[in-house]
Order: structure tokens, then sequence, then C-alpha cells
């Protein structure tokens, strides 16, 4: 499959000649990496505008911490939490992606102008969730899941990590096909992090291939998570807080975008907004040399290249 073809369009959302990036506004009091700087609305939505600002293609509202150990929040806190952002968002314009494992929040979040469901049970958390999306004809986000992390990163048992992950995905996908969802609005997500540790989220990005053989739009969400601590402290050294893992943040997006996904899921846009853009400038340069007869590839490679620069080329 050609990357472009494994990046794919989900119908409902607007389409991107590269890799989309999908800004997260976390409105909770704990979430792993931004918990509790955008809890109040107003700061909420000035801040999912400001990544907009900075290049966001779509922002991703979540009103439930899903990092390992958290507690739930109930319903009515969620909806408190997630609805009002969502409709001061889309009223301004963004394309809105609610992230939530319920089927209520969904219903009420696409109701007040959201786009896109991200659900990071892919539909098991909440029966009722995949109907919900069905019936309104919204793409959906099918996220990796084993489950509920509230004793830790649970159940992350691995023989082959790619291929159970690309088995539970697509047993997933086809649940949420059975269950109405168009084929053309299903995104997939290998949710890293998610009952996985460090090692296994780097063997799942180094087989992004693997995953985009699944034939869907593909979201990497890497954002701050543990495995970046993990590769930046070195074998002895301690992680770094989350928010200083940007830099690692922004370097998973321009693999993800060469790889052909879709869209990545970040904190921090603006340095991923330049990623995803350069990616696709070499793919550009890429498919530019590969089109052409092959004497005029060897000619432009020949060519002399920018007379000012000095030294080797
Ligand atoms: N990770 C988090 C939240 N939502 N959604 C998708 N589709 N994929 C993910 O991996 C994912 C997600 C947890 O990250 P955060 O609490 O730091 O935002």
């Amino acid at each position: 499959m050609s990357k472009q073809s494994g990046r794919g369009r989900v119908a409902g959302l607007p389409e991107w000649d590269r890799c989309a990036v999908m800004g997260v506004v976390n409105v909770t009091p704990d979430s792993f990496s931004d918990g509790g700087r955008f809890f109040d609305t107003t700061a909420a939505v000035k801040h999912g505008l400001e990544l907009v600002a900075e290049g966001a293609d779509l922002v991703d509202v979540g009103g439930e911490s899903t990092r390992p150990g958290a507690t739930r929040v109930d319903e009515a806190e969620e909806l408190r939490r997630v609805i009002p952002v969502v409709r001061g968002l889309a009223s301004e314009g963004v394309t809105v992606s609610v992230d939530t494992m319920r089927a209520c929040v969904a219903e009420r979040s696409l109701a007040a102008g959201a786009a896109l469901v991200n659900d990071v049970s892919g539909g098991l958390a909440d029966p009722a969730m995949i109907p919900v999306v069905a019936e309104a004809g919204a793409p959906f986000v099918v996220m990796h899941w084993r489950g509920f992390l509230e004793g830790g990163n649970v159940r992350g048992v691995y023989e082959d990590i790619v291929t159970e992950v690309l088995d539970e995905l697509h047993a997933r996908v086809e649940a949420v096909l059975a269950g109405g969802i168009a084929p053309d609005r299903i995104v997939v997500d290998p949710g890293l992090g998610f009952s996985k540790d460090a090692e296994h989220d780097l063997v799942l990005l180094a087989h992004l291939d693997r995953l985009l053989g699944l034939g869907r739009p593909l979201l990497v969400a890497a954002s701050r998570k543990r495995f970046l601590g993990r590769v930046l402290a070195g074998p002895e050294g301690a992680p770094p807080p989350a928010r200083e893992r940007d830099a690692a943040t922004a370097a998973v997006s321009a693999l993800a975008a060469q790889a052909g996904a879709w869209a990545v899921r970040v904190h921090e846009v603006r340095a991923t907004a330049d990623a995803v853009r350069v990616a696709r400038a070499v793919e550009g340069a890429r498919t530019d040399v590969d089109a052409r007869p092959a004497t005029d590839a060897r000619t432009a490679a020949d060519a002399p290249g920018d007379e000012t620069t000095s030294g080797p080329r």
C-alpha cells in the first residue's frame, strides 16, 4: 500500500495532503501530561484556539484522564467538563474530536458540534458507543485497548506485540463495522502506553507499516508518554518530566508522518506542525524524483546545488 493510500481520508472530516495534527485539550485535573492546566472552560477553549493558531488541524477534547491508576469520573462530571469546551471550539470553526469512552458524552458532543469520536476503548467500555456513533454517522477512532488501567499498566503481556495488536485491532474494526459505522469513517490507533511498556511502544513504532496494512487511516499518539521518558533517560537516568518530552514527541511525529500516519495526537503543537510539514516536503521531493524518467533523475542529482554554498554537498 502506498503511503498516500495508507494515510487515507476520513469521511466527514476535512482532507489534508499530509499527516494531520491533532492538538490535545485535557479538561481534567489529573491528566498524565497536562492535568489541571485547562480545567476551566474558558481556559480550555482559549488553549484549543491557541493550538489551532500554532498549526493544529483538529483539537481533541477529553474530560477523563486515562493515565494508569486514574479513577473514573462520573458521567455528569465528564459532561460538565467536555460539552461547553466542544461547543465553544466548534462554534469558532474548529474541527473537534471528543476523547471519551461514554456513549452519552459522545452523543452530546456530536450534538454540540464535535466531528469525530475518539474512544480509547475502541467501543469496549460502553456497549452503547458503537450504535450511537453509527446512528450519528460520525467518524470513530478505534484504539487498541486491553481494559481499564486502575491497577497501573495492567495486562501488558504479549508474545508478539505487533501481531497481537494487529489481530485485536482487526477484531475491533470488524465489530465496529458490524455495528454499522461506515468503513470510510474508521481510524485505528495502536494505543501507545495502554497496557504496553516502553519496549512494546517502540516495537509498535518500528512497525507502523504493518499497522498501516490494516488499510485504515492510522492515528499515532505518542505525546509525552512514558516510553519517551525512558528513551531520554537512558538505561541509568531518571526520565525527564512529561513537559520536557516535546522535542522527542516531535521526533516521533516526523517518523509517524514519514511512515504514512493519517494523524498524530500531541499536546505541544508547534514543533509537530513543523515536523509533519517537513515530512510532507520530503515525501513530495521523493515523489517528484521517482516520477521523472531515469535520465532526468540522474541529471537532477548531478546538477549543481546552491552555488553560494561551499564545501561538500
Ligand atoms: N492517549 C491518551 C488519551 N487519549 N487517544 C488516542 N486515540 N490514543 C491515545 O494513545 C490516547 C488517547 C492519554 O494521553 P494524555 O492523557 O497524556 O493526553
